[in-house]
């Protein structure tokens, strides 16, 4: 009775959100009768409408009894930045609504599928959790740990080396596997995270220009003109510089200095080049250090909470070098770690 498949579409329309939901959940939602869909949503941006919603607003058919929801995480049933989804599916009469994974959200936690339930509503789950949970990693890491997915990145040549013997910078990593890295790790983070040395030594751009991302105009043969180009959002960067030596000409501080975060020791906020900086429009956050390591609490509350220009982040993929791979390794701040090798003598 119930189609993997169609949970599997909900992840698909889910990763629509990628970049945009801050701090909240990858969500999509599919409605289907007589084995077809006809009618999707996603929940689209940070404060916009939850996947359920987007859905039944779009969606202005008649619902019939023999009709069900599908959507990758358990409607929520209380009052956020919008009502709760579990009073909309109730009012519509809906009658079957298949769930992907519970809901971490203390305020949610499988009272969404109590709620239903106790309305009469046929719930079943979670189906595919276990691609569910892959796929919303930053916001259960976020809502069970109260700080971000972390993943490592290494690229090292067939040797071992990451840079030059003076330290310089090397290419290490292929064309291909830039694109791969690109596709599979930078596209799938909210954040990358290097340290100043890393800046200093190759200033990188840190953005996801080798993705190879199909555009969703392209996949469904949509209107260019109502899709905006902005579909593919680059992470924001993140900056461990506790000196501020990041040089003013670095290219994270030039192109799109709004997506950079720099962090650095308390006490550098009146700085000269801190407020040159933040008059581009870069993130500053000075943050107390004990023993030269970031003071990590404080700096995911941070990253975390959302403001008026950031609406937090869920995942942080740490590029290196070699000094801030170690601070993480010591901090046990790894959730998973991806080693390329490179090919190149
Ligand atoms: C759903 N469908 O599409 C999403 C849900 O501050 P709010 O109102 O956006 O609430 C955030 C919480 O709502 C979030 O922590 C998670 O529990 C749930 N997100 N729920 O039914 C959705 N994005
Ligand atoms: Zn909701």
């Amino acid at each position: 009775m119930v189609n993997p498949e169609f949970m599997r579409r909900c992840l698909d329309l889910a990763s629509r959100g990628r970049g945009r939901v801050g701090n909240g959940a990858l969500v999509g939602a599919v409605f289907v009768r007589q084995g077809m869909i006809i009618a999707e949503g996603f929940h689209a941006a940070y404060g916009a409408s939850h996947a359920e919603r987007a859905l039944l607003d779009a969606y202005t058919g008649e619902i019939l009894p023999e009709d069900v929801l599908y959507v990758n995480l358990e409607p929520c049933c209380h009052q956020g930045k919008t009502p709760p989804c579990t009073n909309l599916l109730i009012e519509k009469g809906i009658k079957t609504v298949v769930y992907g994974m519970l809901d971490p959200d203390p305020r949610v936690s499988g009272q969404g599928v109590q709620a239903l339930r106790a309305a009469g509503i046929n719930v079943i789950g979670p189906l595919e959790r276990a691609l569910c949970e892959r796929m919303n990693r930053g916001f259960v890491s976020l809502r069970t740990k109260g700080r971000p997915w972390i993943t490592l990145k290494q690229a090292r040549d067939a040797q071992g080396a990451i840079s030059n013997d003076d330290g310089s910078f090397k290419k290490i990593t292929s064309a291909d596997q830039d694109a791969w890295s690109h596709t599979f790790l930078r596209a799938r983070h909210d954040a990358i995270l290097v340290g100043v040395g890393s800046i200093i030594s190759d200033n990188p751009l840190l953005n996801i220009r080798f993705a190879q991302i199909v555009k969703f105009s392209q996949m469904e043969g949509l209107n260019e003109d109502k899709i905006n180009e902005n579909n593919f959002i680059n992470p924001y960067r993140i900056v461990l510089d506790p000196q501020c030596r990041i040089p003013m000409d670095a290219k994270v501080v030039t192109d799109t200095p709004e997506r950079t975060i720099i962090c650095f020791n308390e006490g550098q906020e009146q700085d000269e080049k801190a407020l040159t900086l933040g008059g581009r429009g870069v993130h500053l956050v000075s943050l107390p250090m004990h023993d030269d390591a970031f003071n990590w609490e404080a700096l995911w509350r941070v990253l975390i909470t959302p403001t008026a220009t950031f609406p937090g982040i869920a995942s942080i993929l740490v590029e290196g070098g070699s000094r801030t791979w170690k601070e993480f390794q010591r901090a046990l701040l790894v959730d998973e770690a991806i080693h390329l090798v490179g090919r190149f003598l």
